[in-house]
């Protein structure tokens, strides 16, 4: 295991870090804010699964403004021009899908891609944060958990007529997270966190989300690991 505790010698107030945080800070602010929009646009699509999704999307905001008190703490300005560049693939993607009526790519794009990616994220952060930023990211995590559940379960129970279309938002997705994870690996490290602990944690959460929705072993490996040879 990579890193167990913090760096005692993390100096939370320097240029250094807090010029890397400025950048982490705004793409978790702007991926949350999307994640809130996301939700909503999913509840219109799903109107049986809308007051669920509208829940969903509400804890969104509320994790937002969770990560936007983290920056004032550490008298951070997010780097929101960064951020929205950061997700915008993911973001057109979804958009694309939306309005192509593609409930199951939606799904797939945020409810299983981006929430495992911000579970392995903000995992790997807790034992390096300040302790303002601690407590928040673990209320936070917890609740990223029943939003990748619902994506889990509702792939689930369609699961025959959906896998071919998960498969293909898997290859069209997947290689755009490993590129954005090499957009944020050097920021990420200077916050004291492993790009190579990103990935393993992202892997496993990703993986078992395609387990419980009903793909076999052989399927997983080869779709989990889509697109990392060449990022
Ligand atoms: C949906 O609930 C959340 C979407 C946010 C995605 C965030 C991805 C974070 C990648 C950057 C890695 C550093 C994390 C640091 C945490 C403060
Ligand atoms: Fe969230
Ligand atoms: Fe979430």
């Amino acid at each position: 295991m990579p890193q167990l505790q913090a760096n005692p010698e993390t100096d939370f107030y320097s240029e250094a870090y807090r010029d890397a945080y400025a950048r982490i800070n705004g793409i978790v602010i702007e991926g949350e804010q999307e994640a809130h929009e996301n939700y909503i646009r999913l509840g219109e699509l799903l109107p049986d699964s809308k007051d669920e999704l509208v829940g969903l999307s509400k804890m969104e905001a509320r994790h937002r403004k969770g990560f936007e008190a983290c920056g004032r703490n550490l008298n951070v300005v997010p780097d929101l021009g960064f951020a929205s560049q950061f997700f915008a693939d993911l973001h057109s993607n979804f958009q694309q899908a939306a309005s192509e009526n593609k409930i199951p790519t939606c799904l797939v794009i945020q409810s299983l891609i981006i929430e495992c990616f911000a579970i392995a994220a903000y995992n790997i952060y807790i034992p390096v944060a300040d302790d303002f930023a601690r407590k928040i990211t673990e209320s936070v995590v917890k609740e990223e958990y029943s939003h990748l559940n619902f994506g889990e379960e509702w792939l689930k129970a369609n699961f025959e007529e959906v896998k071919t279309e998960v498969e293909a938002a898997n290859r069209q997705n997947l290689p755009i997270v490993w590129r954005m994870l090499n957009e944020v690996d050097q920021d990420a490290k200077v916050l004291g966190m492993e790009k190579e602990a990103l990935v393993e944690d992202f892997m496993i959460q990703y993986g078992e989300a395609l387990s419980n929705i009903g793909f076999t072993t052989r399927d997983i490996m080869k779709m989990s690991a889509y697109g990392l040879a060449t990022a």
